[in-house]
């Protein structure tokens, strides 16, 4: 059994606080593909106003700085998908409704998560793997945004979990920044990840 995994296609990656390039044009190709699959499942990147990850919440630092925690270097964002705004709603043009399941991710002040399956702090883990293997769920595809964050992570932790894993390129957009793309890329083959093109499934 198959499902598709949507990460993060919300107003705060489209166009919104940390707006991804042309974000918005990969949102038709995951429509049809939320049409094409039977389990869909949502992510929503969904922190507190106070998150460790947002540069203004460091004295001194500028978007895109890192800093040092606890379970590694922390990138520094500009504040964005805060609980509770319109920013951290799912963006209106995706076709939200047929999603079964939607895992809020980043909500632990302390704690930032790019994956859907656990937490930057690599011991919090969000029950994805759980509902999956429960579902009786064993080979997911990963869209959305950004391919060099919450996509990788989450295709590298669906690999870690057990699950066969496949990112359909077209239906990601990257931030790309200090080879953040490139290295994702890297990493996410080198666990076996495979990538496929949207009409690989759509034309089938
Ligand atoms: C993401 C940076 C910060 C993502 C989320 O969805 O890739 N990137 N929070
Ligand atoms: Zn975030």
């Amino acid at each position: 059994m198959k499902a598709l995994l949507v990460v993060d296609v919300q107003n705060g990656f489209v166009g919104g606080n940390l707006a991804v390039a042309n974000s918005h044009t990969i949102i038709p190709t995951i429509n049809r593909l939320i049409a094409h699959f039977d389990t869909v499942i949502l992510t929503q990147d969904y922190h507190p106003a106070d998150h460790i990850s947002f540069y203004q919440n460091h004295d001194g630092k500028a978007p895109f700085d890192t800093i040092e925690l606890p379970y590694g270097t922390q990138v520094l964002w500009n504040a964005h998908c805060v609980q509770g705004t319109s920013d951290a709603l799912f963006h209106a043009d995706l076709q939200a409704d047929k999603a079964q399941l939607i895992i809020r991710k980043g909500y632990h002040r302390h704690i930032d998560s790019y994956s859907a399956f656990m937490e930057a702090d690599r011991v919090t883990k969000t029950g994805l793997a759980g509902y999956l293997h429960e579902r009786g769920i064993d080979s997911v595809y990963v869209v959305g945004i950004a391919t060099d964050f919450c996509v990788a992570w989450t295709a590298i932790d669906a690999v870690a979990f057990g699950f066969d894993c496949t990112v359909i390129t077209d239906a990601t957009a990257p931030i790309d920044i200090n080879g953040s793309l490139d290295k994702a890329m890297a990493d996410m083959t080198a666990v076996g990840v495979k990538f496929i093109n949207s009409k690989d499934i759509l034309n089938q």
